[in-house]
């Protein structure tokens, strides 16, 4: 058995016992070890042979003997009784959005339901309105969520897939003498939120040795397709990666061409033709049969008379005209970044304390980090209350006497309550230094409610960003109904600015809304939601969101200087409070 398939198990396991109605732990457990088995890097069985399976987290002697008697037999005795009381199908309903534990037990119970095909029917026909407690609202939420789950992918998140991808490249490299350049490409390359695979690039003039050392990385459970060129690998997670090899003297031409988008590429080459130039992956053609190869990347966009244009805005989205009349945005760099004004401590739901955050936002070199954690009604966060706020600021006040060259600001992740009333009054809002408005609770509400609810924000002068502006989650929650073009247009009339939370499975604001945002001249903050110091780095995947996006750096509140951010504030609250 596959990594990919004792997760799966143990997952579907947790989902069972879920359903059941089991001790919460036991389910949380479960789900933990699926999560670390999926993220391994190496194949389980290399633990078990050595004796070693409790070493990875989140694993423990009961769930350790599970994966050994899988191992072994192929089987699993206990998933198989379990499946007695929650049959397989049964679980599978929880892949719709908004049907939780209860309402499959209900699905189940009531009507017989075991798939998603039927869940659909009965909803389509009008069945499900009749349940006890669900109703025509619930109904019509299920058909959407079905409808949902039906466009979803098996597309990976970007902050899954860049530090494999970055592995990769790192073990390939320690395994063969032979390569000249290496190169992720591909959508990973334009840092788009999903991914579907990875590719990587590679100039060698020893192609067969550097597939055959990338064929027996430990990452790597089977080769899928073997070419003179190219090779396909699954790893053990189930991500595939084609590595691509080609002779250096045609590596800008196939790092272009291999980049894509495919759209990008072929605006490319209706401009090629114009010029007279026909262009492959390998190289331009003249009409009289002459080539023109590039070593370099840059040189496929000079022959073209184009500047190099940044892999994030290669999406056919204006950016060859753009280049064309030399107005290419300069986009925004991670060194132009001063700060970070969203993160967590264990004053909420954080795992760290205020100073291992702040030192670790000082290790980035950066200027300011602004502690907003969680606001009193937000109670299965650990939700603070004004006075506990108080006790938190003596906390930062003191720290503060540490740095000459750092400072941390205390702010707050304001919950946007359901009736859309703000989570504190106005006075605790004034004593803070930065705030951060989100909606955490009825996401699901419909537009004109939910979007009352951010407008409302919005219009308080102590509230500096909105957070997460969308609410969703990438493979597992679509959006909120909230309406992102008022939200922008009133960001833009009241001077606040939005969030790219940089968390992977958010990336909200996405690029659309950042290039619409900015256009109206309102400003992006790109946070990293930190809940720990590790937390802090997954910035740079707001950053190329933003970057895809077009921002500038002049668009992003964070690569402020501390006292411009101050000055920012205050007399944003001056103008507000007058109008
Ligand atoms: P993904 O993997 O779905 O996230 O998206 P990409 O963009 O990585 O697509 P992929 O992996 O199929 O191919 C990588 C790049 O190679 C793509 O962005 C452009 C180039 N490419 C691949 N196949 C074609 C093709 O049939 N036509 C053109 N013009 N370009 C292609
Ligand atoms: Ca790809
Ligand atoms: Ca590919
Ligand atoms: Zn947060």
């Amino acid at each position: 058995m596959t990594n990919r398939e004792i997760a799966d198990i143990l997952k579907r396991i947790g989902d069972m016992l879920d359903i059941l109605g089991e001790n919460r732990f036991k389910v949380i457990a479960y789900r933990r070890a699926a999560e670390n088995i999926m993220n391994l890097g190496r194949d389980i069985r290399e633990y078990w042979v050595s004796g070693n399976l409790e070493e990875i987290p989140g694993i423990g002697a009961a769930i350790a003997e599970k994966i050994e008697e899988m191992l072994t037999t192929g089987r699993l005795e206990f998933y198989e009784r379990l499946q007695d009381d929650v049959p397989v199908g049964v679980v599978s309903l929880l892949e719709i959005p908004d049907v939780g534990p209860k309402t499959a037990k209900l699905l189940w119970e009531e009507l017989g339901l075991q798939s998603v095909a039927e869940v659909e029917a009965a909803a389509r026909s009008g069945v499900l309105r009749s349940l006890p407690g669900l109703g025509a609202k619930s109904e019509a939420k299920i058909l959407a969520g079905i409808e949902a789950v039906h466009r979803r992918s098996d597309r990976i998140s970007l902050g899954t897939a860049w530090p494999v991808a970055q592995d990769l490249l790192q073990a390939l490299l320690a395994e063969s003498s032979e390569i000249v350049e290496v190169a992720v490409a591909g959508s990973l390359r334009r840092m788009r939120s999903t991914i579907g695979d990875i590719d990587l690039l590679v100039a060698s003039e020893a192609p067969a040795a550097v597939m055959r050392a990338f064929a027996g990385l430990a990452r790597v459970s089977e080769v899928m397709l073997s070419g003179s060129t190219k090779t396909s690998v699954r790893l053990h997670n189930g991500l595939q990666v084609d590595l691509r090899v080609l002779d250096p003297g045609h590596w800008g031409t196939a790092l272009q061409y291999f980049t894509g988008s495919q759209a990008h590429n072929v605006r490319l080459r209706e401009l090629a033709q114009k010029q007279g130039l026909s262009l492959s992956e390998y190289a331009f053609k003249r009409d009289d049969g002459s080539e023109v190869t590039c070593a370099q990347e840059a040189e496929v966009y000079q022959t073209l008379g184009l500047p190099w244009i940044p892999p994030e805005l290669r999406e056919d989205r204006g950016e060859i005209q753009a280049a064309l009349s030399g107005e290419l945005p300069r986009l925004v760099e991670s060194q132009a970044i001063r700060g970070d004004l969203h993160a967590h401590t264990d004053w909420s739901d954080g795992a760290a304390t205020l100073a291992d955050m702040a030192e670790a936002a000082r290790a980035l070199g950066y200027q300011y980090l602004v502690i907003s954690d969680h606001t009193q009604s937000l109670g299965v966060a650990q939700g603070l209350t004004p006075d506990r706020l108080a006790e938190q600021r003596a906390d930062i006040d003191a720290l503060n006497a540490r740095w000459d060259d750092f400072t941390l600001l205390q702010g707050c992740e304001l919950e946007i309550k359901a009736d859309g009333d703000l989570d504190f009054e106005d006075d605790v809002l004034a004593r803070l230094d930065f705030v951060v408005a989100s909606v955490h609770t009825s996401l699901r509400q419909d537009p004109e409610q939910i979007t009352r609810r951010v407008l409302n924000a919005l219009h308080n002068p102590y509230v500096d960003v909105i957070g997460h502006p969308s609410g969703r989650l990438l493979g597992q929650r679509e959006e909120s109904a909230v309406d992102l073009g008022t939200v922008i247009q009133a960001a833009a009339e009241t001077g606040t600015a939005l969030e790219v939370n940089s968390i992977p499975a958010r990336l909200d604001l996405d690029d659309i809304h950042v290039r619409r945002a900015t256009g109206l001249g309102v400003k992006i903050a790109i946070n990293s939601d930190a809940h720990h110091p590790g937390g802090l780095e997954n910035l740079s995947y707001g950053l190329a969101t933003a970057r895809r996006g077009w921002a500038e750096a002049t668009d992003v509140l964070n690569t402020f200087t501390l006292d411009e951010l101050r000055a920012w504030r205050q007399t944003r609250i001056a103008r507000q409070s007058n109008a």
